[in-house]
């Protein structure tokens, strides 16, 4: 495994901008919810930003990630739009599917995004179906299936796991372990420690990294993406983090403090762990950021959101005799 002190001070610097990146589009999108602008649900990424950022760095392009139900920042950090991603939540034509898929159901498989699923785990069977057909194909593209705890949890995982293996599929099966499937805990749902011990079961390699450490994430994530690339087969890797915000952006409305399933005190320890914040201070330590360098990076990122909000409340509304076009790939108007 490659060593921190391999990672070059631009990677590092990418590591940095686009977790901001990520942090600041989720705090503009909760702004637009509560305006009404976006309609359907929203599931909050913050504090879990390392896991698709390192992820997705030890990517090439082309290369496929197939997300749950929390995945904007997956789409995100793999490079898709912020145009087209904040015009598809908003209901616009310029979306990736013409503003009919919103929120929940986001697919860019041109920038190789298959989507957003709301059944949890049910991307864990496509994704060794898209690692099949990658297969077959004869191509080196290798697919990351994210997936939560909860996910790990159900018939789905398994039966789409055990298959995958079975196959050697080049797919990073990668569970985001945040601690939570809504207000059900770990330790509620199973008496596992680690979900990665699960890919002894299946034969396959298994790695517990820290997902609040994007460097260990992507350490973990290059030599896994390497050996799917080389056709040896896929990799389990599970990334502890923490959903510091509720299950999606509606919670803090209804669930009153007395029903909460943790305590401030737990979220205020796990935000003291932010990615970003942890990761500002090793840059810092090691004079690769000064806050000049900070606010600069920041005012790209804002100059480029605001941007792409304008472009997206600019964009018109799907056409009416659009409504029963495009409702699934590959027919007639479709994304
Ligand atoms: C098969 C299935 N059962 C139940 C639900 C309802 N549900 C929506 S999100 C969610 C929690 C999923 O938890 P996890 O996989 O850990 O992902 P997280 O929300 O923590 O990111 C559940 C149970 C669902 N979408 N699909």
């Amino acid at each position: 495994m490659a060593k921190v002190a391999d990672l070059s001070k631009d990677l590092l610097l990418e590591m940095f901008q686009r977790m901001l990146y990520l942090r600041r589009f989720e705090e503009r999108i909760e702004e637009l919810h509560g305006q009404g602008r976006i309609i359907g649900g929203l599931f909050p990424y913050t504090g879990q930003e390392a896991v698709a950022v390192g992820a997705c760095l030890a990517l090439r392009p082309g290369d496929i990630v197939v997300s749950p139900h929390r995945a904007l920042g997956h789409l995100l950090a793999h490079g898709a739009s912020l145009e087209r991603t904040l015009a598809e939540l908003m209901g616009r034509d310029t979306g990736f599917d013409h503003g009919k898929g919103g929120p929940m159901h986001m697919l860019d498989p041109e920038e190789g995004f298959y989507g957003i699923t709301g059944i949890a785990g049910s991307g864990v069977p496509i994704a060794g179906g898209v690692g099949l057909a990658l297969a077959m194909q004869k191509s080196d593209k290798v697919v990351v299936c994210f997936f939560g705890d909860g996910a790990a949890n159900t018939g789905a995982f398994h039966e789409g796991i055990n298959m995958g293996a079975l196959w050697q599929v080049p797919v990073v099966y990668l569970c985001e372990n945040n601690g939570f499937a809504v207000s059900v805990t770990v330790e509620q749902s199973t008496r596992a420690r680690d979900f990665a011990d699960r890919a002894v079961g299946y034969g396959m390699p298994g790695e517990v990294v820290d997902g609040n450490d994007v460097m260990e994430v992507y350490q973990a994530m290059v030599p896994a993406v390497a050996r799917a690339r080389r056709g040896e087969g896929p990799t389990l890797i599970e990334a502890k983090t923490y959903r510091v915000k509720g299950h999606d952006v509606t919670e803090g409305r209804h669930l009153s403090p007395d029903r909460s399933y943790r305590t401030p005190q737990e979220i205020a320890a796990w935000q003291e762990r932010c990615p970003i914040k942890r990761l500002r201070s090793y840059l810092t330590e090691r004079e690769l950021l000064t806050p000049e360098r900070e606010q600069d990076l920041e005012g790209t990122v804002k100059a480029r959101l605001e941007a792409a909000v304008r472009f997206a409340m600019d964009s018109p509304k799907p056409p009416k005799e659009s409504a029963l076009t495009g409702l699934f790939y590959g027919e007639g108007g479709s994304p």
